[in-house]
């Protein structure tokens, strides 16, 4: 019988939201995964310890190892070492607003860090002659200014420093696939949300605090534009179009989203709906939270993606706001048990 060989696949940003369930997709395809994974005082695989495996273990097909996007020689070890079918580049410093704050690293980790590590396959395919295929992870960030509804042909007008380093990221990779022949995809992926959100990204803060004020665990939540609307869908659905991309016989860039857009007050209106409470009684305004420059407006046209990929968002807004807020009451239950059991849990400021 003839033995295929299993794909290996390198996926830097691991340990993050679209790290973990893309993780879960590519080992449920029989994958072997290396996940570049960077050092830290505290653990921070928290979303992917469920998937650990001993890397003594006959049979085990998932590795970490360590990798930070602003050192290119572990980039061009980790490439030469793995020898990966498929890279896939989510590493990144997401935060937009925390992107105004630290301009300088988030372009280091975000556009030169991808610089770096297409740097490390073009030398690797020009000297081994392999295929790697790659995906970048894109943002309708990259969009900013430009009115909806926005697709692969719209011209893009970034409005934070997160955004045009985005939008070089991009570049980088179009370039470097008509400079020297490298299969490379851009996503160009709108906002997704999971319970597995970082809990700074405005869902995510609405949905645990939603929870915790369920439970009398606090009372306000301080919130900055509520303005914005964006096309929310759900991360698992996202991770398969990128895994889709990278299977096509050419490469090509692709807008990912739901085609419909909510507002932060429609989002806060369906969430504290879901738990039957009422959001105007507990949202207060804090100006820290807002943008030195904001995105009004995102919404994204996928038919490309449908066409090509066979790609449509499975889950919808309203599903994925409820599975968002049941996750998080759930999570707060536990938290009011500890409470109650007299153990004073810190409040973290970090949001
Ligand atoms: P997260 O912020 O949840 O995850 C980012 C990941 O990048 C984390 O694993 C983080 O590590 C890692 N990382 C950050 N800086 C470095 C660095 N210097 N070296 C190595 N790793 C680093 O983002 P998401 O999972 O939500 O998004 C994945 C990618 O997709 C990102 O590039 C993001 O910009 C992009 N994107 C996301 C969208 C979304 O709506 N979620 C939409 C469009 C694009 P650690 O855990 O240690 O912090
Ligand atoms: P975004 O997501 O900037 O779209 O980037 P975020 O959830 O941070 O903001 C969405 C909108 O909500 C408004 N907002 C607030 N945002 C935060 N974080 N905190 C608040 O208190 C708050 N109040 C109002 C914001 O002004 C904004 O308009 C996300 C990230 O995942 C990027 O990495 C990704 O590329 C894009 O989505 C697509």
């Amino acid at each position: 019988m003839i033995q295929t060989e299993r794909k290996r696949a390198l996926v830097t940003g691991t340990s993050g939201q679209d790290g973990s369930y893309l993780l879960e997709l590519l080992l449920a395809k029989g994958y072997e995964v290396h996940g570049m994974i960077r050092r830290a005082s505290l653990f921070n695989t928290e979303r992917i310890d469920h998937l650990y495996q001993d890397p003594h273990d006959e049979g085990a097909r998932f590795f970490g190892h360590y990798g930070d996007m602003t050192d290119s020689s572990v980039l061009a070890r980790l490439v030469e070492k793995i020898k990966p079918d498929e890279v896939y580049n989510l590493a990144a410093q997401s935060h937009v607003r925390v992107s105004f704050d630290l301009p300088d690293y988030t372009a280091d980790t975000t556009a030169m860090g991808a610089l770096r590590l297409l740097d490390a396959l073009r030398d690797h395919v020009q000297r081994t002659r392999r295929e790697v295929r790659y995906y970048q992870a894109g943002s309708s960030e990259m969009f900013g200014a430009a009115p909806p509804p926005q697709d692969e042909t719209t011209p893009f007008h970034p409005r934070s420093p997160y955004g045009v380093a985005k939008v070089a990221a991009h570049w980088f990779g179009v370039n470097y696939r008509e400079s020297y022949g490298l299969f490379i995809c851009n996503g160009i992926l709108f906002n997704h949300e999971s319970p597995r959100r970082g809990e700074t990204f405005v869902t995510r803060k609405i949905t645990r605090a939603l929870g915790r004020i369920a439970e009398g665990l606090q009372d306000k939540l301080f919130l900055g534009n509520l303005d914005a609307q964006r096309d929310w869908g759900f991360a698992g659905d996202y991770v398969e179009a990128m895994w889709l991309m990278l299977q096509q016989e050419t490469p090509d860039d692709y807008v990912v989203a739901t085609g419909e857009s909510y507002s932060v007050r429609d989002f806060l209106e369906e969430a504290f709906g879901h738990a039957g409470l009422d959001w105007q009684t507990h949202v207060e305004f804090d100006p820290r939270y807002l943008r030195p420059a904001e995105v009004d407006h995102l919404e994204g046209d996928a038919s490309k993606a449908e066409k090509a990929l066979g790609w449509k968002p499975k889950t919808s807004f309203k599903q994925l706001v409820a599975m968002m807020v049941d996750h998080d009451r759930d999570m707060a239950r536990r938290e009011r048990t500890l409470v109650d059991a007299g153990h004073a849990l810190p409040q973290s400021s970090r949001d």
